[in-house]
Parts: structure tokens; C-alpha cells; sequence
């Protein structure tokens, strides 16, 4: 099948699920085409069946917002047309589902029929989405898809109460290549960032307020006095300098390493011990099943799609939102125990491994053919 796939290009999980999910229908044999306004981070070029399609937005001082949605649409109408696309599917509703809704019509004004996948990915839904302010569109572009996923089904529920959808939502969730885990080629370098003694604690994100990057400092606050730790916090965002400046109220800078962006994540992975995601929000949560395909037990809030994705008591634990005690009580006591943390590290691989790649991109396949 030729397939377009929309999405965000950036660290965010939407654009990261879309293009694994590319790369995966390429292996397959399908023709995968990107488009969007930056070539996706973890998107290597070097398949035979992807291709890449810059969206431009040409800057003209008449406009204060540069009109991104028109030109994503001309972009898809055009390569729909070159490409001879058979479906279309967009990640992240806005503006992606409602632009992709002007492509389709304009095309079937020249008589080709494209269908439309919408994939809803949780702060599209959730936090942005339902704002008044988009929300008719939001509404109509998930009404006019032809096929509509959410990546959970707490996702699906949120999605039903904020919006009168009529559509059916499929849940399909997301998902990891298993085969990476037991990558050779990643060393596991533990020795760069910590003593034999110590272990090593993780979060990733973007570090916006609904991550509560805070809450990861405090967490890590209380582990570091009992039990010899590092905490590594990936990721860049508008949180990054108040996190920095509570490492420094606490006197916890020395061991505490913000990395910044990477794409290489799960070189930093593999050698973690615990994985820290204590979110406001999470519709699905896809770093902490990066973190467990590594082995590293999770501890989280108990929001959204987070209890699908980490089982209590077995890959780690989960508290509500806020609960920084708790979660700190619930690391200390997987960390201080060699048995129980080698356990939950094996348990977190095995529930990562029923979202393996191999399980759920037959579900999508199976949905472009209803489209
Ligand atoms: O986590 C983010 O803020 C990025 C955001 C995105 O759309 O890129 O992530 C959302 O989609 C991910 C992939 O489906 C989910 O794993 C995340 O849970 C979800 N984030 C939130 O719901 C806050």
C-alpha cells in the first residue's frame, strides 16, 4: 500500500510513534511517505520505501500566524496526486486531521478518493484539543475521518466526554521494537555516569509543567538519602531552569545530570535502574514502555493510559498525581532490594514485550484496509 503519514517531527511521543510506525510498514513492503515541515528525529532515510516531503510555509509580512494548514494541505494534494497515495494517515489531530479533511475534499473535486486515519495522541485531546478555541474543529476534522485510533482506551474515554464524537474510536496502543532491547550494538556504558555502588535513576520528557519535573526532583530528593543514586533527566522544555535551581535548594546538583535532548535514549536506558514519570497527564506514557523494553521498573502517577502500560506491583508502581512521598517509599523499596529490583526489571521487559511492533502494526494494517 502507498501511505502518507502526517505528524510532528520533533522529541514528542506522537511524532515518534508515527515514525517507528513508518519505518515498520516499510519493512513490511508498503511505500511510506512523511510529510511535514522537518524530517522527523528518529527518521533514517536509508529505506528503499520511505521518502521524506518538506511542508514550506513561505513568510509574507502581511501575515501575523503563517498559515501552516493550507500549506500542508496543497502539499498533501500534491503528493497524493505525484505519489498515486492510497491512505492517508495523520498523527495528532490538530492541525494534521482538519488539514488533511481539506486535502480529501479538494481531491475529490477531481474525482480521487483518498481515506483518512486520525490518530489521537492525548494532549491534542486532553490539554489543547478541548479548548474552545479549537474545539468545533477538532470535533469536526475527528467526525470527517474515515477511521479514527486513540492510543488507549483512557484516551478513547476522555476523547467520548470532552467531544461529540460519532465515530467509532479503535483503540491501538502504542508500541516498541523488542528486537532493539537485545541490540548488540548498544554499549551500556553505566561506568560514565555513576560509582559501582550507585544506582541510576531516569526521566525523560519535555519537560513541561504536565510532566511535573518537580515532583521527579523531590522523588529523587528522598531516594538519594537513603540509597547511593544519580538521577539523569533527558529532554529540554520551558521547566528545565526551575528544576535546575530546586537541585540546587536541595543541594542535590552534584548528583543530578540534565543531558539535554537526545536521540539516543535507550543508550542511556539500558544501564537504569528506575524510571521516574510522574505526570500530570499521560494518555499512554510510550517513554515509560522505552524505559521497560530496557528493563527499568516504572514509577508513576496512576493517570490516564499510564495503568495499561505499567502494572502495579510487577513493572513498578503507581500513585496518584502529586504523591511524591509514596513514590519515593515505593523506589526506595526496589532499589534497596537486589532480588526484587533484578524482578521487576525482568517483569518490566515481559509486559513491554505485549506491545511489541510485531503485535500492533497488524492492527493498523488491518484498519487501512476498512478505510
Ligand atoms: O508527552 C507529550 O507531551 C508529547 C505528546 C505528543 O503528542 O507528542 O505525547 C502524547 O502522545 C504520546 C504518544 O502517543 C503518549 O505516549 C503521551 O502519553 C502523550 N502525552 C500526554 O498525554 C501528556
Amino acid at each position: 500500500m502507498k501511505i502518507a503519514i502526517v505528524c510532528y517531527p520533533t522529541f514528542g511521543g506522537s511524532g515518534v510513534v508515527a515514525t517507528e510506525l513508518g519505518i515498520a510498514l516499510a519493512e513490511k513492503g508498503h511505500e511510506v511517505h512523511f510529510i511535514t515541515y522537518k524530517q522527523p528525529v528518529r527518521l533514517e532515510l536509508l529505506h528503499k520505501h520511505v521518502h521524506y516531503h518538506e511542508v514550506e510555509v513561505p513568510s509574507y509580512p502581511l501575515f501575523h500566524y503563517q498559515p501552516y494548514e493550507l500549506a500542508l494541505s496543497s502539499k498533501l494534494v500534491n503528493m497524493i496526486k505525484k505519489y498515486d497515495i492510497e491512505l492517508l494517515h495523520v498523527h495528532y489531530a490538530i492541525p494534521h486531521a482538519y488539514a488533511g479533511y481539506m486535502a480529501k475534499k479538494m481531491l475529490a473535486e477531481e474525482g480521487i478518493f483518498v481515506p483518512m486515519v486520525t490518530t489521537l495522541h492525548g494532549t491534542d485531546i486532553t490539554l489543547v484539543g478541548s479548548h474552545p478555541f479549537y474545539k468545533p474543529a477538532v470535533t469536526f476534522s475527528i467526525n470527517k475521518s474515515d477511521i479514527v485510533t486513540s492510543v488507549s482506551q483512557s484516551l478513547k474515554e476522555d476523547t467520548l466526554r470532552l467531544f461529540d464524537i460519532e465515530n467509532e474510536i479503535y483503540v491501538v496502543p502504542n508500541f516498541i521494537d523488542m528486537s532493539k532491547s537485545t541490540n548488540p550494538f548498544t554499549p551500556c556504558q553505566r561506568e560514565l555516569m555513576a560509582d559501582n555502588n550507585e544506582k541510576i535513576i531516569t526521566h525523560i520528557s519535555n519537560l513541561r509543567p504536565v510532566k511535573r519535573i518537580k515532583d521527579v526532583i523531590e522523588i529523587f530528593y528522598r531516594i538519594q538519602k537513603e540509597i547511593p543514586s544519580k538521577l539523569i533527566v533527558v529532554g529540554e522544555g520551558p521547566d528545565k531552569l526551575s528544576a535546575e535551581k530546586l537541585c540546587k535548594k536541595l543541594n542535590i546538583e552534584e548528583k543530578v545530570f540534565f543531558v539535554g535532548n537526545s536521540s539516543e535514549i535507550d543508550k542511556i536506558l539500558c544501564f537504569s535502574d528506575l524510571f521516574l514519570l510522574p505526570s500530570e497527564k499521560e494518555s499512554f506514557g510510550l517513554v515509560a514502555l522505552e524505559a521497560m523494553v530496557c528493563g527499568a521498573p516504572v514509577i508513576s502517577s496512576n493517570t490516564g493510559g499510564l495503568p495499561e502500560v505499567n502494572i502495579q506491583g510487577y513493572s513498578g508502581y503507581l500513585s496518584d498525581v502529586g504523591n511524591v512521598e509514596e513514590m519515593a517509599k515505593n523506589a526506595i523499596s526496589i532499589l534497596k532490594d537486589e532480588e526484587k529490583l533484578s524482578r521487576f526489571k525482568k517483569n518490566a521487559k515481559e509486559v513491554a514485550s505485549r506491545f511489541d511492533t510485531k503485535k500492533i502494526v497488524p492492527q493498523y494494517e488491518a484498519l487501512y484496509k476498512k478505510a
